[in-house]
């Protein structure tokens, strides 16, 4: 009868196992769509910790249903009086030890890559730069004007260059606002296979009260906004011909009918050209309402098919009645 419990236990990790097998293969179980440039460093970082965890998750647990085998209670067996291992307490203090310096190393340079201010996209013409502004229980986001885009275009306009460099310290007259929708143009990587240096976003974050969290699951990208300070956070959306493996096959069982282009549609006012429409969240709590904190993150396919959205927002937003 005693023995029963080791067999329950044994049952668990099985079905543990299963699910560790089963996971991957099932669409929406594992990580969502990955489509940006650095992605692939964190999904490399995530899948390494997964494994090193996931092994000794069943290493300990098949010890421990062992030791249930065979230890369980008999009647008038006396228990053994152990008082302890050094050598095991070693192995079991340095393997640990070792792992983490290990996981510390290898993410030096991922992390030096997306959190390094000086690695960071400069606010010049070229980067895609926009303010966002966290507040209970929504995202307020700020946008160069079409104008502004087109004076920034210039190379050889310097005023241009410093108005650039110095949009994200403070508001203009002409700026487009919106609420939850974050747009940016992706790299298209077929278009301009040997770009050195593709188009990136910079965003000024930033929170009006409480601590929030800007979260692009799919960007693998999710910096806190603390108050007080406006912090700069940096992302590259591929076009979405990279998010496929190289078998053409989508990742993920992904359903490409969901975030495909959406058409314009004049009753509901969504709208056109737009490319791919991602997820954004809150990840951090922030109040009653913090699972309402949503917003989508539209990746147009490219310059121009961004400032034609963005012209067309501008028109919605200086409407005079
Ligand atoms: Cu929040």
């Amino acid at each position: 009868v005693q023995k029963y419990w080791s067999v329950v236990f044994a049952v668990v990790v099985v079905l543990c196992a299963g699910m560790t097998i089963l996971a991957p293969a099932v669409g929406g179980w594992w990580l969502p769509l990955m489509v940006s440039s650095f992605g692939g460093e964190i999904d490399f970082l995530f899948n390494l910790i997964l494994w090193i965890v996931t092994f000794f998750f069943f290493l300990t647990e098949a010890l421990m249903v062992y030791a249930m085998w065979k230890y369980a209670h008999v009647e008038g067996r006396k228990a053994a009086y152990i008082h302890g291992n050094h050598s095991l307490e070693f192995w079991w203090t340095v393997v640990p030890a070792v792992i983490l310096v290990l996981i510390g190393v290898l993410q030096i340079g991922t992390w030096e890559n997306i959190k390094y201010q000086t690695r960071m996209p400069k606010p010049d013409g070229k980067t895609q730069q926009m303010d966002v502004a966290a507040r209970q229980w929504e995202w307020r986001i700020r946008y160069p004007s079409p104008e502004a885009y087109a004076r920034w275009a210039d190379p050889a306009n310097e005023q241009a260059k410093t108005e650039a460099e110095r949009w994200g310290e403070a508001p203009h007259y002409d700026d487009i606002h919106l609420v939850n929708e974050v747009h940016v143009w992706a790299h298209d990587k077929k278009a301009d296979p040997n770009d050195k240096d593709p188009q990136k976003v910079l965003i000024h974050l930033h929170t009006r009260d409480v601590i929030h969290s800007f979260f692009l699951p799919n960007m693998r990208l999710k910096q806190d906004a603390l108050p007080g300070k406006v912090i700069p956070v940096w992302f590259q959306a591929e076009d979405y011909n990279t998010a496929r493996n190289e078998a053409g096959v989508w990742q993920d069982g992904y359903d490409p009918k969901k975030g495909q282009w959406a058409e314009y549609n004049e009753k509901t006012d969504e709208w056109t050209h737009l490319d791919r429409i991602w997820d954004l969240a809150c990840a951090e709590f922030c109040g009653s309402r913090h699972s309402m904190m949503k917003g989508k993150l539209y990746v147009h396919k490219n310059r121009a098919d961004f400032l034609e959205w963005l012209q067309s927002a501008a028109k919605a937003q200086n409407v005079r009645k």
